[in-house]
């Protein structure tokens, strides 16, 4: 059955599926998101939509963010990593099910905007630098990653991947290869 939501309907189920401050981070991100698409030439109305439903299953008990990846047998190797790493895949395979949105490069950025990937597209940066850097986030390092962001992409999503993996490195705490990756990859687009 094909399923067809208003923008009303998707904002009800999104900020009812999460407690009110996860809200705001939501709501923050897909703000920030069209702020960096019109800055850097993405599609606004992709990112508006992405960043709706990037963190759609982050408040998921874990073991179902577990079944959504077993049942669809997608992304098993994520489940020998951290479980903040499981959220945005089991989204991506949600969605499409859930709101009907099955743009492939929607679901791509919604999937990856917490590890990153190889090749990552512009709408995968903007997503990712998005939740990095909406208005309620604070962390150290979060003003430095919202300067670099006014001229450079990549230079911020850098900032922003190299403060996670500080602080999983911190806590003695695996780093998802993936990450790594892409940051490195990173590190020779930035300009
Ligand atoms: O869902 P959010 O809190 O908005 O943000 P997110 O999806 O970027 O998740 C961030 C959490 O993921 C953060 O606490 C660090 C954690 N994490 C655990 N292992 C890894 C990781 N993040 C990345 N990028 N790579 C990892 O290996
Ligand atoms: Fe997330
Ligand atoms: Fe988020």
């Amino acid at each position: 059955m094909r399923v067809s939501l208003t923008c009303d309907e998707m904002i009800g189920q999104v900020r009812s599926a999460m407690p009110a401050r996860r809200w705001e981070h939501t709501a923050g991100v897909m703000e920030t998101a069209v702020v960096l698409a019109n800055r850097f030439g993405g599609d606004p109305a992709k990112a508006d939509l992405a960043a709706l439903l990037h963190d759609y299953c982050k408040y998921w008990p874990v073991e179902e963010q577990r079944r959504v990846l077993v049942d669809h047998g997608d992304s098993l190797d994520l489940l020998d990593y951290d479980k903040p790493l499981w959220h945005g895949p089991a989204a991506a395979l949600i969605v499409p099910e859930r709101f009907g949105v099955t743009d492939p490069e929607v679901l791509d950025a919604i999937r990856y905007h917490t590890s990153g990937r190889l090749g990552m597209t512009l709408l995968d940066k903007i997503v990712c630098l998005a939740d990095y850097m909406e208005p309620g986030r604070d962390f150290p390092g979060v003003n430095k990653i919202r300067e670099l962001a006014e001229h450079s992409l990549e230079k911020a999503l850098v900032a922003g991947f190299d403060s996670t993996i500080r602080f999983l490195l911190d806590k003695g705490q695996r780093v998802y290869p993936l990450t790594v990756q892409a940051r490195n990859e990173l590190i020779a687009q930035q300009n």
